[in-house]
């Protein structure tokens, strides 16, 4: 039923938008993203699918049907210089999967919606999973005025795109969805050394991501003594090696600080401002991690005589996935041949967000290697073809 050259043929389509070779810069609203989503949606509508592009710009097709519809895709923006599978496989599959339904005439009660989720990153304006957090009504007040480094917000980017520029209008009704499945690379080594080409997400951690400010004193690098000094990058690496220390102290956990900036960023300065992000992830007791992490922010601010100050981006509680749903992914994938494992997931998803919502949710996994957010970043045609068969057959279910 897939078509595998098919497949693969826009596998290679989609990697060159924004692409470098093996790398993907495609940014979350950007222009690139919405020239994905024009490729996209050039595969679909010749289908009979009707497509439209929602207020946060997430793109949905759908294929008619009665009663609640199944809803199946993955996100089609990277993190910079990132690679060729991470979202865009998930919604490759879901469209070979759906096309291949349609290939096969199999008669669908349900209507089928393929979605691209906008901005799953949040690479641009640090908002991850930005579209679907919008579309299931979980946006943070004034998300539209947050700003990327040159100052454009949501709000621009969205108007850019020719949306009114109001990310919360994208609201849907959870009610009129029966179902959510994603598929999506592993992005760890689990199902590469178990040697197995498929698993099934059991639960997604809780993350939760912020921007600090440290605002200490600027000052002469010559002239000022080691005594005298409020040195907000001192005081930053101090905190960034807490957050290490924290993270590796306690089980199913992790912390990272990805982005930092310095002001006034001179050799002969002392820093007086430095803003770095927090992405802090626990399968277990994930508020525990965040609150011992922020409190450390404190001491150390205090002890070192800097003010600290902390915005918080998004927070998506540990997420358990849907029972029946791993059910029918586990016949689903044991039809294409696969024992499938079950996994947690250390990464953050957008099926958090209708599973969050009270949607019956799934999530489908294709081993990967090479790690992720990396041009190494890789998953083989043949077992994403597997996985869109095993898609195929769970939409099937579900949707007849
Ligand atoms: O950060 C994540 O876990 C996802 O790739 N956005
Ligand atoms: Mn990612
Ligand atoms: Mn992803």
């Amino acid at each position: 039923m897939i078509d595998r050259e098919r497949l693969e043929r826009r596998a290679g389509e989609l990697s060159r938008i924004a692409g470098r070779g093996t790398a993907v810069s495609r940014l979350g609203l950007s222009a690139d993203e919405q020239r994905a989503r024009e490729l996209v949606s050039s595969w679909l509508a010749p289908r009979g699918a009707q497509v439209r592009r929602d207020a946060a710009a997430n793109l949905f097709a759908r294929l008619p049907g009665e009663g609640e519809a199944v809803l199946v895709g993955s996100h089609l923006d990277s993190v910079p210089e990132g690679g060729r599978f991470d979202g865009a496989l998930g919604v490759l599959c879901a469209v070979e999967a759906v096309e291949s339904l349609v290939d096969a005439k199999v008669k669908l009660r349900r209507p089928i919606e393929v979605v691209a989720w906008a901005d799953e990153e949040g690479a641009r304006f640090g908002v991850g999973l930005f579209g679907s957090t919008a579309a299931f009504g979980r946006l943070a007040r004034g998300v539209g005025d947050r700003r990327d480094r040159d100052g454009t917000s949501i709000a621009d980017a969205l108007r850019a795109l020719g949306e009114r520029g109001d990310p919360s209008a994208a609201r849907r009704d959870p009610k009129e969805l029966a179902a959510y499945l994603e598929l999506h690379i592993e992005q760890g080594p689990r199902l590469e050394t178990a040697g197995v080409p498929l698993g099934i997400v059991s639960a997604i951690v809780g993350i939760y991501h912020a921007r600090v400010s440290i605002h200490g004193r600027a000052d002469h690098a010559g002239a000022t003594v080691m005594t005298a000094r409020a040195d907000a990058l001192a005081a930053a690496s101090e905190i960034v090696l807490a957050v290490e220390r924290i993270a590796r102290s306690r089980l199913d956990s992790v912390g990272t600080v990805g982005e930092i900036a310095v002001r006034p960023g001179a050799k002969n300065v002392v820093p007086g401002e430095c803003v770095f992000s927090l992405d802090l992830r626990a399968a277990r007791d994930h508020d525990g991690l965040v609150r011992e992490v922020l409190d450390t922010v404190t001491r150390i601010a205090d002890a070192r005589g800097v003010e600290a100050s902390v915005d918080d981006l998004a927070r998506v509680p540990a997420t358990s996935l849907d029972s029946k749903i791993r059910e029918v992914l586990r016949r689903a994938t044991k039809s294409v041949g696969v024992d499938a494992p079950e996994l947690v997931s250390g990464a953050g998803h957008d099926a958090q967000n209708p599973a969050l919502s009270g949607v019956p949710t799934g999530m489908i996994f294709v081993r990967s290697t090479g790690g992720s957010h990396t041009p190494r970043e890789f998953a083989s045609i043949d077992d994403a073809a597997l996985g869109a068969q095993a898609l195929a057959n769970a939409i099937k279910e579900l949707a007849t």
